[in-house]
């Protein structure tokens, strides 16, 4: 397996360590503001400008974006964009764990964490997390920066648009279409579309900011 390199040092990266180790990615360490600690055993590179001469000394290094999102935003894939401009390419990281059944294309620096299954049909943007025990089920588009928290089940014909969250516990109706900028929150039911970006809780969910 090619080297690769984790932006952030924080909960989401220590996940991310956990899943391409054991995928047996070449984990050289970490980039963040400031030294963390070890990450699972993997030192503290430095800021995020070490990443040039990184990639001088290891030319087929890839990155894995350790940074997390709890929001819906675009800040994330903003820092992945930087440092895709740096030179740095992102890997599609996969938990040997997680099942990525056939007819599924995963965007560049979208990880699947253990437990997580993403059904056939299903087209990912770049930059999106597929947390532990999510269900992408069948003929799915996510954008990119798409996170999808710890045991939501997105339903089949689903489209979710770029930034948006769903959180942990959160359902979504099948054939429902959600615009840019939505955050659901955790254990919401969503059974119609989400037209405007915001904060969507309940069940049904509906718009509260
Ligand atoms: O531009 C950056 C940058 N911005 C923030 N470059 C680099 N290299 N690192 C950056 N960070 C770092 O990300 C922060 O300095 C901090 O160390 C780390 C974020 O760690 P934290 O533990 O606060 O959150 P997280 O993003 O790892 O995890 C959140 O999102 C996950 C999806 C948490 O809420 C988790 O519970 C959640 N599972």
């Amino acid at each position: 397996m090619p080297e690769i390199v984790v932006i952030g040092g924080g909960g989401h990266a220590k996940v991310l360590a956990s899943v391409l180790k054991k995928a047996g990615w070449s984990l050289l360490g970490y980039t963040d503001a400031s030294d963390r600690g070890p990450l699972l055993a993997r030192p503290y590179l430095g800021t995020d400008g070490v990443v040039a001469g990184l990639l001088e000394q290891h030319p087929r290094l890839l990155g894995a974006m350790g940074v997390g999102k709890v929001d819906a935003t675009g800040t994330r894939i903003a820092l992945q964009r930087k440092l895709e401009e740096a030179g740095l390419r992102f890997a599609v990281v996969v938990s040997p764990q997680a099942i990525i059944n056939e007819d599924v294309t995963l965007g560049q620096g979208t990880v699947a964490f253990d437990g997580a299954i993403v059904n056939a049909g299903t087209v990912t943007g770049d930059c999106c997390i597929l947390n532990t025990n999510s269900v992408v089920e069948h003929d799915c588009r996510l954008g990119h920066n798409v996170h999808v928290a710890p045991g939501a089940v997105v339903s089949g014909g689903v489209t979710v648009g770029d930034d948006c969250m769903i959180g942990a516990g959160a359902l979504l109706i099948q054939g429902a279409n959600l615009c840019t900028g939505c955050l659901v929150g955790m254990g919401a039911v969503v059974l119609s579309d989400l037209t405007m970006p915001g904060t969507y809780v309940g069940s049904p969910a509906r718009r509260v900011r």
